[in-house]
């Protein structure tokens, strides 16, 4: 219901006693009927995988930067082996992916969708902004395919990420390549190489606005941006050196759907308060930050970081990647 639109966009700001770059981009989900079951399962074209050796490994960390989001604690956890996608699904393979199933996004549906709003070249398209976040707005007509509104174009990604999907057309896709979202476990256990201990996909070392590792803001958010990495906005999916496991962007570039609900472990008010509004939304968990995160001000490009936007939220800054069970 367009009615309650973005109306559950405050609390997933600044919960963390940071301010968030990254979640302008929420739809109330309740109500909302789910988008119909898919037909086409299993016959879209599949990118390169790694595959993943599973067995006993941990998800989350017990040093937290934004406890707020549930970060910690450590969690043991057993995986199976599975294969996960290099690099996160492209604006080329989705438009392969509507072409041959006629699926229609759920922004399509809606009419609008939330856009970073220094992508806007014509600051007249703005209809209305998100509570406490001034830099995201609510855009009448922005898709897939118009990322930032009429006007705008996917002609010149097609290898970027697509954005503008929402978790249920995350999981249309997901069926029509015979493959799944990958869990917060999985995810991790992936950016890590495996069960080992570092903070980056890259190792340790921390990203400054002078020694780039993937697709983040430098500069001051969100006025300035040096463009250091090379990008304003997204970066194709594979660019900058992938991890020593093969995975491209894990951190950075656009945040990425996982599987799984999203819920805070932690007996704070301020948990309770987070869990029972993810359950009323049905929000999901996404991970590695994006192109908006910056030290300053959004730390959630490091692997243990994690968000979690209604199933039916889409935005300038959010893609998928798709797991294979083995
Ligand atoms: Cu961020």
């Amino acid at each position: 219901m367009l009615q309650n639109a973005y109306q559950n966009a405050e609390y997933m700001i600044g919960k963390s006693g940071m301010n968030g770059c990254c979640s302008g981009a929420a739809r109330g989900g309740e109500g909302q009927a789910a988008p119909e079951s898919h037909g086409y399962k299993g016959r879209g074209r599949r990118a390169e995988t790694i595959l993943m050796k599973g067995g006993e490994t941990f998800v989350g960390t017990n040093d937290p930067v934004i406890t707020g989001d549930g970060e910690g604690p450590e969690r043991k956890v057993f995986l199976p082996d599975f294969h996960l996608e290099v690099e996160t699904v492209t604006v080329r393979r989705f438009t392969e992916f509507v072409g041959a199933t006629g699926y229609v996004t759920e922004s399509e549906r809606f009419g609008m969708s939330a856009v970073f709003s220094p992508l806007l070249k014509d600051q007249a398209m703005v209809t209305g902004g998100v509570v406490d976040t001034p830099w995201w707005i609510r855009i009448d007509g922005a898709t897939w395919k118009q990322p930032e509104g009429p006007g705008s174009s996917i002609a010149e990604r097609l290898d970027h990420p697509v954005t503008q999907v929402s978790w249920n057309d995350a999981m249309a896709f997901a069926s029509w390549v015979g493959g799944r979202l990958p869990s917060e476990a999985e995810w991790e256990h992936a950016a890590r190489g495996g069960n080992c201990r570092r903070r980056y996909p890259w190792g340790d070392v921390e990203p400054t606005d002078a020694a780039i590792f993937c697709n983040i803001w430098q500069g001051a958010f969100p006025r300035h941006n040096t463009l250091a990495d090379g990008y304003f906005s997204t970066a194709p999916a594979r660019s900058f050196n992938p991890s020593d496991t093969g995975f491209y962007n894990l951190a950075g570039n656009v945040w990425e759907w996982s599987a799984d609900a999203f819920k805070v472990r932690s007996m704070t008010r301020a948990a309770k308060a987070r869990n029972d509004q993810a359950r009323k939304f049905s929000d999901k968990v996404l991970k590695g930050g994006s192109f908006l995160c910056h030290k300053s001000y959004c730390y959630r490009y490091r692997i243990a970081s994690r968000m979690g936007l209604s199933a039916d939220s889409s935005s300038s800054n959010t893609g998928f990647r798709i797991a294979y069970d083995f």
